[in-house]
């Protein structure tokens, strides 16, 4: 009943905006790591004011706003989502002054700053769990607590939940004499988000960004805020006799309690009632039904990883089409979409897909109706870094042992940006960096990008000015498909040049008929190639026979 209510009320929300869309709905958006992204004094740590220097880049290249990930105070034990003091800025990163002197200059360069928000957990470092841990109140039950069970005379925890990172998920503490639950690594105790002093805690957080003028939150690790108030024992997957393994059970107590969503609902209002200009985007790996919960609850969108978690550098034309279409078919009336092709998470863009599809990945983030998500250095098609064992730091990859740390570390995606081929690639002037530079910096870089004839950031260039075009903006989408290798979609707005992107999976030319697209002029005029072999761009192609290359997308006009 609820979630009917709920749901009118924001369908109606969407509705009484008309006219200019809020500047969320179209924003190009990029995730900046600000341990990876600039160093300003050397320390081989990216910093605030190196970030301050940089920001006339992500202006040159076209974002309307940035995604800063945790620069909060913490014992860095999982890339900064330890957070041991959620109102203070780490000073690796600077002062609260040097925070709101970005937050400044950013938005007197008409950039929006929106920041994580990891409500999950915090650090065991945090004065609230070293609090609980002695139960002085207000904290006590400021974390959830259990003192397990006795098997044989032996205590173990109190049930079978297995953490995200491997291993169970409860940890003995022995000052307490009791276990506490991590979803994440032990380091990360999971609140209890049924006290009710948790969750105000929770809303002066959000109370205290707003006041200081940030533009929004990311949240982070939604699916997991609650768990099953009885702690019930997880089912068995029998898909591995690891106890250890996170795949050992299936989640249903652990994961996507309706509880989770009531929550989203209350902060969403909690940020209307402070600036109902900011906007609320939420992270979550979940099912598109499951997914789209998150819309009706009150979130702005949550990101849509489709792109990543369900198709590869094999993936059809077919299978491509399905996916959007999949989206856009579940998508709420007068909701906005997103785009995401990367994270911090994730292999890279360009690793995962390969040189010819990562940059047609890249245009249909950029193309498709919605937000587009840049993930730090995905501009630049920089590729993993490969780490040896000694130099992992991501307690994923540490916890998988040294014989299987490379399928589980995150580091290789969080290696410093690469700006030119100068020292640490001119991230630091320190030649030892926090994460190592990617040996290929001397080539893949920046600078030499720019510099060049043809390169990644200027493909990126091409495409992203394209967000500005009323067609691209606010223009219907629809998708054809020819064959399994080659999928068109059209972006067209009444009056206004429409748009036709046309990509080709397949291993040879294809020349296509593109007059399938309703209305479509019969002359188009050819803007770029992704990678581009050949062909003249800029030229005039009879709508009827569209020549693609090779593992290759095409971006047409009409005229
Ligand atoms: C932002 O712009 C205002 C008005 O022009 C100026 O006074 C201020 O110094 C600028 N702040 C920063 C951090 O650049
Ligand atoms: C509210 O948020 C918008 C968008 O982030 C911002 O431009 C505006 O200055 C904020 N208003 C106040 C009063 O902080
Ligand atoms: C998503 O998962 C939920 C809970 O497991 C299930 O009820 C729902 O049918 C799933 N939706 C889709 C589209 O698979
Ligand atoms: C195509 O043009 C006709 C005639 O102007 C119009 O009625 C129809 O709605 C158009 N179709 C599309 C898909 O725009
Ligand atoms: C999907 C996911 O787990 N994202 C983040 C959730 O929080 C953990 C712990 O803070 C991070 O490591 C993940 O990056
Ligand atoms: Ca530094
Ligand atoms: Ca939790």
């Amino acid at each position: 009943m609820k979630a009917l209510i709920t749901l009118s009320t924001f369908i109606l929300l969407f509705f009484e905006v008309s006219g200019e869309l809020e500047w969320w709905r179209t924003m190009s958006l990029y995730q900046l790591c600000p341990r990876s992204f600039k160093d300003s004094d050397g320390n081989g740590i990216g910093d605030f004011k190196g970030i301050q220097s940089k920001l006339h880049y992500l202006v040159e290249s076209g974002f309307d706003g940035f995604w800063l990930t945790p620069f909060y105070p913490s014992p860095f034990q999982d890339f900064g989502y330890d957070i041991s003091n959620f109102q203070e800025i780490d000073p690796l990163y600077g002062t609260m002054k040097d925070f709101e002197d970005l937050l400044e200059m950013a938005h007197n360069m008409s950039l929006k700053v929106i920041i994580d928000f990891v409500p999950n957990h915090s650090s065991d470092q945090h004065e609230w769990f070293q609090k609980s841990v002695k139960k002085i109140d207000p904290y006590t039950d400021y974390y959830i607590w259990n003192e397990g069970k006795f098997v044989n005379g032996i205590r173990v925890p109190p049930n079978n939940w297995v953490s995200v990172f491997g291993g169970s998920s409860w940890t003995w503490n022995e000052e307490r004499q009791a276990y506490f639950y991590h979803q994440f690594a032990k380091g990360q105790p999971d609140f209890d988000f049924r006290n009710e002093k948790v969750r105000n805690e929770m809303k002066d957080i959000l109370i205290f960004w707003i006041k200081k003028g940030v533009d929004g939150f990311r949240m982070d690790a939604l699916p997991f805020i609650f768990e099953d108030k009885y702690l019930r024992n997880e089912k068995l997957t029998g898909r591995t006799h690891n106890p250890n393994d996170f795949d050992y059970t299936y989640h249903d107590y652990t994961m996507h309690l309706i509880e989770n969503y009531e929550m989203v609902h209350e902060w969403r209002n909690v940020i209307d009632q402070y600036n109902q200009s900011n906007v609320m985007m939420i992270e979550a790996y979940a099912n598109i039904s499951l997914t789209m919960l998150y819309y009706t609850y009150g979130a702005h969108f949550p990101f849509n990883f489709g792109f990543i978690t369900s198709i590869n550098q094999y993936s059809n034309a077919n299978r491509i089409k399905h996916v959007i279409d999949e989206w856009m078919k579940y998508l709420p009336l007068g909701a906005t979409s997103s785009w995401v092709a990367g994270n911090h998470d994730q292999h890279r863009l360009r690793t995962r897909f390969g040189p010819d599809i990562a940059p047609i990945i890249t245009m249909m983030v950029q193309l498709l109706p919605g937000v587009a998500v840049t993930y730090l250095g995905d501009e630049i098609c920089m590729e993993d870094t490969y780490l040896t064992w000694e130099e992992t730091q991501d307690p994923q990859g540490c916890n998988a042992g040294k014989t299987d740390y490379q399928k589980r570390s995150r580091d290789p995606v969080r290696t410093p940006f690469q700006w030119d081929a100068s020292t640490s690639a001119g991230f630091s002037t320190n030649p030892r960096t926090w994460l190592r530079v990617n040996d290929n910096y001397k080539t893949v870089n920046l600078a030499a990008q720019k510099a060049a004839d043809k390169s990644c950031y200027k493909s990126f260039l091409k495409v992203t000015k394209l967000r500005r075009l009323p067609s691209i903006s606010k223009g219907e989408l629809k998708t054809k498909l020819f064959n399994n290798d080659v999928f068109a979609f059209s972006r067209e707005l009444k009056n206004e040049i429409s748009i036709y992107v046309v990509i080709n999976m397949g291993n040879e030319p294809v020349t296509l008929n593109l007059e399938v697209f309703e209305n479509i002029t019969s002359k188009l005029k050819l803007y770029h190639l992704t990678t581009n072999i050949e062909l003249p761009t800029g030229s005039i192609v009879n709508t009827n026979s569209v020549k693609v290359p090779a593992r290759n997308a095409a971006i047409l006009f009409s005229n």
